[in-house]
């Protein structure tokens, strides 16, 4: 985290992050850069959407990964996980990421229609960072102390 001095955060769980939003007649614009609004450099880019009434995704943990959620449209819920305990943040603004650090089990759910999940993560793809069995995440989460 010292590396990205300039990116405040007030603990290093998950958390909704603020973005600029600059503010004009002709539409609002929000943009998000790596290092100073998020605690990580941005590598990869992908995004979820046309998700049919009543799917889930997520579903694993992340073993090195750093991650911000962005709802760019529409409303859905990040429930998350470190083990220990648990919280749930609807993310529906387009100016706020939710910020998920390594080690959070995550699912999100209550997709509204049209909703477009926005994810800005500092790795590429590699299934080798995932844990998709939940005792295998709950045994490295007991090592690990907790996040949230
Ligand atoms: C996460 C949540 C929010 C790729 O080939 N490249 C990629 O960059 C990604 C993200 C996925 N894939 C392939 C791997 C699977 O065959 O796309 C397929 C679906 O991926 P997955 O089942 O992991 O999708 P979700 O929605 O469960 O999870 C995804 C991300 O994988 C994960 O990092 O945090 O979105």
């Amino acid at each position: 985290m010292t590396k990205f001095a300039s990116c405040i955060m007030e603990k290093n769980g998950p958390q909704i992050i603020t973005l600029p939003k600059i503010f004009d007649p002709r539409g609002s614009l929000t943009f998000v850069e790596g290092g100073r609004h998020v605690p990580f450099d941005i590598m990869r880019a992908y995004w979820i959407y046309d998700v049919p009434a009543g799917e889930e995704r997520g579903g694993h943990s992340h073993i090195d990964m750093h991650q911000l959620l962005i709802a760019t449209g529409g409303s859905f819920d990040v429930n998350v996980t470190d083990g220990f305990s648990e919280r749930t943040f609807t993310l529906n603004r387009p100016f706020e990421g939710l910020y998920i650090p390594p080690g959070i089990w995550r699912t999100i759910t209550n997709f509204a229609s049209g909703s477009v999940c926005l994810s800005l993560v500092n790795l590429p793809y590699y299934e080798e960072d995932y844990i998709r069995e939940y005792d295998e995440f709950l045994k490295r989460a007991r090592e690990n102390g907790p996040i949230i």
